[in-house]
């Protein structure tokens, strides 16, 4: 059992990111019954929760004459467009059934309809916050462990946000997958490394 400084951070274990999903990671359903059990080892566990409302800035249905995995240019940069995916209180935005959901905080994200969040901790834009550094820190987190989906895209700018928040950060690749978009498996692994997440 890890101490009560030392989180769980469960990312978007939901029915869009798996098999048969919107946004299918391959095996995501798998990471189930690890996951469950890691549970069992900390005292402070969170998941997050992807929660777009219909026509979300990030769905290539939004913009005309884009399909998904094109590019499109915000505010804040480029922005890869997505088919539709975890739309509030749809199946598809629904935790993976067999997760356990008995967590401290669930914590949803992505609900700004002009700005994706990939993040946990900030939208897509790096500045707007989600408020969970708040939490994390209030509650006395020095540590967090990752698992989820997918490890390129959320579990990915989760990792590298709270290693610069100056949080000690692990990520469970064994219960994490990638979506692997042109290389983003390899870019994203470099990143977390450079950024001195463990990876395990
Ligand atoms: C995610 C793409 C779009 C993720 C969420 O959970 O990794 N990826 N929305
Ligand atoms: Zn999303």
């Amino acid at each position: 059992m890890h101490d009560a400084t030392h989180a769980l951070l469960v990312i978007d274990m939901q029915n869009d990111f798996c098999p048969g999903g919107a946004l299918a990671v391959p095996e995501g359903d798998t990471l189930v019954p690890g996951i469950n059990a890691l549970m069992d080892d900390f005292r402070v566990v969170i998941l997050t929760q992807d929660w777009h409302p219909a026509g979300h800035s990030s769905f290539a249905s939004t913009h005309a004459d884009k399909a998904p995995m094109d590019t499109v240019e915000m505010p804040y940069g480029t922005q890869i467009l997505w088919p539709d995916h975890c739309v509030q209180g749809t199946h598809g935005a629904a935790f993976v059934p067999g997760l356990r959901t008995d967590a401290d905080l669930i914590l949803r994200k992505g609900f700004n309809p002009a700005i994706d969040s990939y993040s946990a901790f900030f939208e897509n834009d790096q500045t707007t916050p989600t408020g969970l550094e708040g939490y994390l820190c209030t509650r006395g987190i020095e540590r967090l462990t990752l698992v989820g989906l997918a490890l390129d895209f959320c579990v990915n700018f989760s990792a590298l946000d709270a290693a610069k928040l100056g949080f000690d950060v692990t990520v469970r690749t064994d219960l994490s997958r990638a979506i692997d978009a042109n290389g983003s498996r390899d870019a994203a692994t470099e990143a977390m490394r450079q950024a001195g997440v463990e990876l395990c």
